[in-house]
């Protein structure tokens, strides 16, 4: 059939260790630049989690510093949704070297919040079957009723 209208995507966002002290500024900047989020939750990656996470990068030589970058510390998991969401995250992310993209994206988060080619305070999807793969990584759905479990011991 004819599709008319907004194609809302969504996409797989991690703020890494270095980030997550900053996490009120970047999220302020997330959601005035229009995405929403609709899944978050923080949590400490085993070396096991980042080895999965980052399988494509298997035998590069910068893999085991990034695993000990982002089991440094907890990282906090996003998902968000925006119209084109996977090429809008990864442009207000800014390029992968935070020194790079203070020169090419001085607005962006890369170029705000991270140090340099390794340290670069966040992560997004490259595709939509990277999202897919990297949400269900984070938010596996057998997982889904842990979400409403505290509203029923909420006392208001
Ligand atoms: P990300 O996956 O984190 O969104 O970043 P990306 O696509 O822009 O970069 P990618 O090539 O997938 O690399 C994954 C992460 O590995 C670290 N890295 N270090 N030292 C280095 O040469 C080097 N290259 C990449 C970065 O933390 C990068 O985000
Ligand atoms: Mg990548």
């Amino acid at each position: 059939h004819v599709h008319l209208g907004i194609v809302m995507q969504r996409t797989f966002a991690m703020l890494k260790p270095d980030a997550v002290e900053k996490m009120g500024q970047i999220l302020k900047l997330i959601i005035e630049n229009g995405f929403k989020v609709t899944k978050l939750k923080m949590v400490q990656m085993t070396k096991e989690h980042a080895l999965e996470f980052y399988a494509e990068h298997k035998g590069k030589p910068f893999l085991p510093f990034l695993v000990e970058y982002m089991t440094s510390g907890p990282v906090i998991a996003m998902e968000l949704l925006a119209e084109n969401g996977v090429a809008k995250w990864r442009e207000l992310l800014g390029p992968t070297d935070s020194e790079q993209a203070r020169k090419d994206a001085p607005g962006s988060i890369r170029a705000r919040f991270g140090k340099d080619k390794s340290l670069n305070a966040a992560h997004g999807s490259d595709s939509c079957i990277s999202a897919e793969r990297e949400l269900n990584i984070f938010f596996p759905m057998s997982r889904i009723a842990q979400y409403e479990s505290p509203r029923s011991t909420a006392t208001f």
